[in-house]
């Protein structure tokens, strides 16, 4: 059995993607998702000017094999960009596998370990108020776990304030827009908005925070320590990873449970976060850190250190990747969560998919492989159009993380 040929399909239905079709020469066909919101060109060119040419000719059943040849054959490691590219083709060899199986890919990770797998929701608003009655429409729609986050007096467009209910789309300028950001009113107001939650719904419901990197380490444990009543199911992102050293300060401090990962690529990323039980929740996911082959080894080392899995789910990973994602959800013995920011309408025809929400848990389907398809024609009505995440910056112009 052979690859014989490979494509990259670039689409915008409200937000752009890149999706890697591998096709062999008996007829199978596997699907993958290489998305980087706001560099997506960078891993087309990637696969289509290094990858592709070496995949023309390989047996597709050599899953392991050839991701360990694009791993330590580039002789570059890591990064966005390779471990992205590497996730696009592992997605699409294990669609084909388990095609030519005839079983959905979850059945060849080892089977089920659960009947459904539990989704958390983004609610926001631009006030405490809007925040509560966005918490309180996920409740309505079975939601167990609702990730909050407010809108911040004297705060220009604070993290993770969107414009509607279910789609919160950041990247949406021709060029970075400027957002702003204020620790210190960050940290008198976001402990309001968790006590009037737990005021108004009680404690029945998992309630989640994004710090998105916003915080120094010192104030990163403060803001966990002021959460503890409110009994968090995760404050995500409290502080950059780039220093794990730093998460030992946040730890000696709070009990409040830390989730990290979503900007990681590899195990080595998750490594000493994980050895030295600094973190309760990882959040890489397939198309961030090369494929299932490799996030599987990660699940594994988590394992160890009774770290769940909690995969990023935010719409810019295609529903490629959620297909993938829940497949992967389904099996893992240490799974936590699965964060689910529901797709547009337009993206859900592009990516014609067999998963489906019900009761606050995401299902995956029965289809042999993992589930979503692209439908190429209907995507090149949607033609790449540039899109960035803002920028963030201080009161006085310094630059902040966004
Ligand atoms: C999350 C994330 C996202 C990211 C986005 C960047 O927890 O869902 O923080 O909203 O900001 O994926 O492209
Ligand atoms: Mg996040």
């Amino acid at each position: 059995m052979k690859i014989q040929a490979a494509k990259v399909v670039i689409t915008c239905p409200g937000r752009n993607f890149v999706t890697l079709k591998i096709e062999t020469d008996q007829g199978v066909y596997g699907i993958g998702d290489a998305t980087m919101n706001g560099r997506e060109l960078a891993v087309a060119s990637y696969l289509e000017d290094h990858v592709i040419p070496c995949l023309i000719g390989m047996d597709p059943r050599r899953i392991e094999d050839i991701w360990q040849y694009l791993y330590r054959g580039a002789y570059w490691r890591r990064g966005p960009v390779t471990m992205r590219a590497i996730a696009a083709v592992d997605m699409a060899l294990w669609d084909i596998k388990a095609k030519m199986a005839g079983m959905p890919l979850y059945q060849l990770l080892g089977g089920r370990s659960r009947d459904g797998v539990m989704v958390y929701g983004h609610a926001n608003g631009a006030d405490i108020e809007e925040t509560v009655d966005a918490v309180g429409k996920y409740i309505d729609m079975g939601y167990k776990a609702i990730r909050a986050q407010t809108g911040v007096p004297g705060i220009k467009d604070a993290y993770g304030v969107g414009r509607g209910v279910l789609h919160y789309e950041p990247a949406d300028a021709q060029l970075p827009s400027v957002s702003g950001w204020d620790t210190r009113k960050a940290l008198n107001h976001t402990p309001k908005l968790f006590e009037k939650l737990r005021d108004t719904y009680g404690f029945d419901h998992h309630l989640l925070h994004d710090g998105h990197h916003r915080y120094t380490p010192q104030e990163a444990a403060n803001l966990g320590k002021m959460l503890e009543p409110f009994q968090l199911f995760w404050f995500e992102d409290c502080t950059p990873a780039e220093n794990q050293e730093a998460f030992k300060l946040v730890r000696q401090h709070t009990t409040t449970p830390l989730a990290v990962g979503e900007v990681f690529n590899t195990i080595w990323d998750c490594k000493d976060l994980i050895e030295n039980q600094l973190i309760d929740y990882i959040r890489t996911t397939v198309v961030g850190a090369g494929g299932i082959t490799h996030l599987r080894r990660i699940a594994d080392l988590a394992s160890l250190y009774q770290v769940r899995t909690g995969c990023h789910g935010a719409t810019d990973l295609s529903p490629v990747t959620m297909g993938c994602a829940l497949h992967f959800d389904t099996w893992v013995p240490n799974f936590g969560i699965q964060e689910y920011m529901r797709h547009s309408e337009e993206t859900d025809e592009v990516f014609p998919h067999d998963y489906h929400f019900a009761d606050g848990h995401l299902h995956c389907g029965e289809t042999p492989g993992h589930g979503v398809d692209i439908d190429e024609a209907l995507a090149a009505k949607y033609p790449y159009k540039p899109a960035y995440l803002p920028v963030a910056r201080l009161e006085d112009g310094s630059m902040w993380n966004w």
